[in-house]
């Protein structure tokens, strides 16, 4: 089996250091938690930027700055900028990381509710715009699909020339509005995915390790991280990112599964 490529989602937009105090917001806090997840063993960074108040922001600059402190100590990282932001955001402010070229991006496939009574906005215009802008500056969209729905749409747009194969999936599972996090769910999900493509799983809450490890046994790839998860074991705060993958990483291995470098996950991707 191909080996297992750990994304860190370490930050968000909705999470706040009162779901738990590790929650990074500042450019150091952004480091240090990249950074643990980096030597626990997690190839791709998926970032979300705050102010040093917690308030996230899709500000350029403030990517930027944050990027380059992250590679200052992982210099090798893929680093996975959110286009997604947080709700509420107009689709100029969310694409603003992609000015900087990043190797990849997240590229939001549909409309929901999200976690209660807000809106996540993602017409067809919008991730044509997001897929056009991707394909132009060489940024390899990560298909982030919250319902299989989603998964359609990827597949539509690709025929239309405005996503390229092989795709990338990552499947969010457990959203409040979105599909849930169980086997069914995911069988269906996973079976719906163009043959060619590559995937991963993202477990919301508590789906966060069972789903980890359906990723595992099956093939796929995995992302936990602060973003999805505040937990370690039920009740049990994470204390870092890092730990999160590290526990990922003692799951993959129970079922010999290895780790892959950074170097390695560019070329399962096809960045290298
Ligand atoms: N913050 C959510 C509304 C992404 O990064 O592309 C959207 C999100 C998805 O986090
Ligand atoms: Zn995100």
């Amino acid at each position: 089996m191909e080996k297992l490529i750990i994304t860190a989602a370490i930050s968000g937009a909705e999470v706040t250091k009162e779901h738990n105090p590790a929650v990074p917001y500042t450019v150091e806090e952004c480091v240090r938690e990249a950074k643990s997840a980096y030597d626990a063993g997690a190839s791709i960074i998926h970032l979300h930027v705050r102010h040093d108040d917690g308030t996230p922001t899709q500000d350029r600059e403030r990517f930027r700055v944050v990027i380059e402190a992250i590679k200052k100590v992982c210099p090798d990282v893929i680093i996975l900028p959110s286009t997604g932001g947080a709700v509420g955001m107009t689709d100029d402010e969310r694409l603003q990381p992609t000015e900087l070229n990043p190797e990849m991006a997240s590229l939001d496939c549909g409309t929901l509710n999200f976690g209660g009574d807000e809106v996540f906005m993602n017409t067809e215009t919008t991730i044509k715009n997001f897929g056009q802008r991707m394909i132009d500056r060489n940024i390899k969209p990560e298909l982030e699909v919250f319902d299989k729905s989603m998964i359609e749409m990827a597949i539509r747009l690709g025929k239309k020339g405005f996503i390229k194969s092989p795709m990338h999936f990552n499947m969010v599972m457990g959203v409040n509005g979105g599909i849930g996090g169980d086997l069914r769910d995911f069988s269906f999900m996973r079976h719906s995915l163009p043959a060619d493509a590559t995937y991963c799983v993202t477990g919301v809450g508590r789906y966060a390790f069972t789903l980890a490890m359906l990723a595992i046994i099956d093939g796929g790839h995995v992302r936990v991280g602060f973003e999805d998860n505040i937990y370690l074991s039920r009740g049990v705060l994470a204390k870092s990112n890092g730990e999160m993958v590290e526990k990922v990483v003692r799951l993959a291995k129970e079922f010999g599964r290895e780790i892959a470098t950074p170097a390695e996950a560019r070329q399962m991707l096809g960045l290298a």
